[in-house]
């Protein structure tokens, strides 16, 4: 797919995924659920209409990961969203040891019958579950903290996983990491600029000024420009333009360049960076 911004055409959707898509059809044969890990700041928006084919019918999971940079209340919405449509839909905050335990339980009690007849006849049933989802979402975190070691690579940028990994989590569950898979094709552009926003995307391939404003567009929206005055000192407002707001930050931060204007670049990095790592505070960029 090509992302279009500032009529610059991008290759959003490289070769490796619709491979990786493949793989993961192929695999999914053998998989009995699947564990479908959103980024709780925009969890519509990392919905893959792809997936379809690789899920079928079968059981599957929603996880709300990063659950620590958005408010509960967000996550309460979007928990309900999902369950109104009859999925299991739980929170996660991957980073902290121990925490996917939630995912085990939730696998156990959705095979709850199948585990106890198999209890009953006395043989091994071993679940099989696929943790999916685009790239950043925290996968492999997730299934490094389900088995308490560091087995799959992990790192805060886009692409980090390259190939899947099955993991045996005790006698009866196994999983698999998959390498994250952007949607081929975005006919929603608000979901396309959360997933850049929040790292979904290589930066590499993306005009940071773009995605910066966007950032700003999303808090003007959600009335919490003010994070901004509070985080680097500025004094912006509302209809303050996004071009004088990124102005006022590089001052403030000392991004300038050689010849004394403001390096546009490095704010629009600074901006995200603080805002991916939750220094804005914990904000939500859908609205339900
Ligand atoms: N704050 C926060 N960060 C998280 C959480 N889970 C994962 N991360 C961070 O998110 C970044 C991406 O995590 P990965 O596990 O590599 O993501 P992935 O989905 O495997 O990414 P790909 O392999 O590129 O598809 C890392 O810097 C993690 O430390 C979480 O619950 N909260
Ligand atoms: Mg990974």
């Amino acid at each position: 797919m090509f992302f279009c911004y500032n009529k610059t055409m991008i290759n959003w959707f490289p070769g490796h995924m619709n491979k990786t898509l493949k793989q993961m059809q192929q695999d999914s044969k053998i998989c009995d659920c699947f564990i479908y890990i959103l980024d709780s700041r925009c969890p519509k928006s990392c919905i893959n209409p792809e997936f379809v084919k690789v899920i079928g019918n079968k059981p599957i999971i929603f996880v709300l990961n990063k659950s620590d940079l958005v408010q509960n209340s967000d996550l309460d919405k979007f928990k309900k969203y999902f369950n109104q449509q009859g999925y299991n839909c739980i929170s996660l905050n991957a980073t902290i040891s121990g925490s996917s335990k939630i995912i085990i339980n939730t696998i156990k009690s959705v095979f709850k019958d199948r585990l106890e007849k198999n209890k009953e006849k006395n043989v091994n049933f071993i679940i099989r579950a696929m943790i999916l989802g685009i790239p950043n979402s925290g996968k492999s975190t997730i299934v490094n903290n389900l088995c308490g070691k560091a087995r799959a690579t992990t790192g805060n940028r886009a692409g980090v996983t390259r190939n899947k990994q099955w993991v045996k989590l005790d006698n009866y569950i196994e999983v698999m990491d998959t390498p994250g898979v952007l949607l081929p094709n975005f006919e929603n552009e608000e979901y396309a600029y959360n997933l850049a926003i929040t790292g979904a995307v290589k930066d590499e391939i993306l005009n940071l000024y773009d995605i910066a404003s966007a950032l700003i567009d999303r808090l003007k929206k959600l009335n919490l420009i003010d994070v901004l005055n509070s985080k680097y000192g500025v004094d912006i407002n509302n209809s303050t333009l996004n071009i004088e707001i990124i102005k006022a930050i590089g001052k403030k931060r000392g991004c300038i360049l050689k010849g004394g204007d403001i390096d546009f670049d490095r704010t629009a990095k600074l901006l995200l960076t603080d805002f991916r790592a939750g220094k804005l505070g914990k904000i939500c960029l859908e609205i339900l």
